[in-house]
């Protein structure tokens, strides 16, 4: 479904006002139903990824099956098709409606399940902050710091290097006298040269971390980049699977990774993600889904940052609560998902 947003996201590749979302509810035979949701990037993705989902079910349907080793079959029978994109996002989003249900069923949440238990992480805001002009910037940026976060992250990529600086100094004299950290994303805008550039004038403007400057897939641009620069490169939302998260890190391609949950193989790879990234001694923060991000990174050795938006709130009955610049991962059994049938009504008649 489309759910609308409270504050509009023009990011360097798209203007985001409303968000596809699906919706899955895992049911099984024992009467659990297990729950998940992904950001789908376009309306078409949804559908791909239910297509693609349906048939997964389908495969499995009747078996007495864990989450791996469901993974490690579905991955065999969509192997020549390839697991990646809407594939790999739908195998992603059924693993971890079969571990909300996993830790349902045991009665516990899922950061227990995973060994470690629902603790308060460290967020920052990501709901806002998106390409507009300057004044728009300064006044959007008090209005997200009363959610009591101390970090946001800033849309970049403008066309010069002169209106990034421009917005940039606008958030940081709005939020002046404040600790708070800025990390700044260019959603993959720039060239390796002017990646370059923009990156040595932005480090001397303080910024917390340099988000998808360059081509994801770039990993050898990136790490020459991430060499070059003293800011710390950020990237990891692209990530297929633990496999492209390692042969990142293999290629030295930036100094933090954030994975997304429906793109890394969902709680699955996620940990084995973790275990690749805590390795190696590199920071990990979460992409988007926080309400089940915030589980793993409770399990996450090198956990770093919770990216929070409050997109789900449309949906959920119990929305992630934030005190004190952390995200309170949910205490219930399972991830805490589940959906407000009223909200999803009121949503269906827009
Ligand atoms: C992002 C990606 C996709 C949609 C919205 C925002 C952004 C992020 O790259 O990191 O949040
Ligand atoms: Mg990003």
């Amino acid at each position: 479904m489309m759910v609308p947003l409270k504050f509009t996201l023009g990011t360097s590749a798209a203007v985001i006002k409303a968000v596809p979302l699906l919706l899955v509810d895992l049911l099984n035979e024992d009467g659990v139903t297990g729950k998940a949701y992904a950001f789908c990037y376009r309306p078409s993705g949804a559908v791909a990824m239910s297509s693609h989902l349906t048939e997964a079910v389908d495969l499995l349907k009747g078996k007495d099956i864990t989450p791996f080793d469901a993974m490690q079959i579905l991955s065999r029978r969509f192997a020549l098709l390839g697991v990646t994109g809407a594939v790999r996002m739908a195998l992603s989003l059924l693993d971890i409606a079969m571990w909300d249900a996993m830790a349902q069923k045991q009665r516990v949440p899922l950061s227990s399940l995973l060994g470690s238990s629902p603790k308060p992480v460290r967020a920052y805001d990501s709901r806002g902050l998106g390409l507009m002009e300057p004044d728009r910037l300064a006044k959007e940026v008090q209005t997200l710091l009363e959610s009591g976060l101390r970090a946001i992250k800033l849309r970049l990529g403008y066309s010069s290097l002169s209106e990034d600086l421009a917005a940039l100094r606008a958030v940081r004299k709005s939020i002046s006298g404040g600790d708070v950290a800025i990390m700044v994303d260019y959603n993959q805008a720039l060239t390796s040269t002017e990646a370059t550039l923009r990156g040595r004038a932005l480090e001397k403007e303080g910024i917390y971390w340099l988000e998808e400057p360059i081509a994801h897939e770039d990993y050898e641009a990136s790490a020459a980049l991430a060499r070059e620069l003293k800011v710390p490169v950020q990237i990891g939302e692209n990530f297929n699977g633990p496999e492209g998260l390692l042969r990142a890190i293999v290629a030295r391609a930036s100094d933090y990774v954030m994975p997304d949950v429906a793109r890394i193989g969902g709680v699955t790879g996620w940990l084995q993600a973790a275990g690749i990234a805590a390795a190696h001694g590199i920071e990990m923060s979460s992409h988007l889904m926080p309400e089940v991000s915030a589980h793993l990174l409770c399990a996450t050795p090198t956990a770093h940052w919770l990216e929070y938006v409050d997109w789900a709130d449309a949906i959920v009955e119990e929305p992630l609560k934030i005190r004190d610049g952390m995200a309170l991962t949910s205490e219930k059994p399972g991830s805490g998902i589940a959906w407000d049938e009223a909200k999803l009504k009121r949503l269906d008649t827009i």
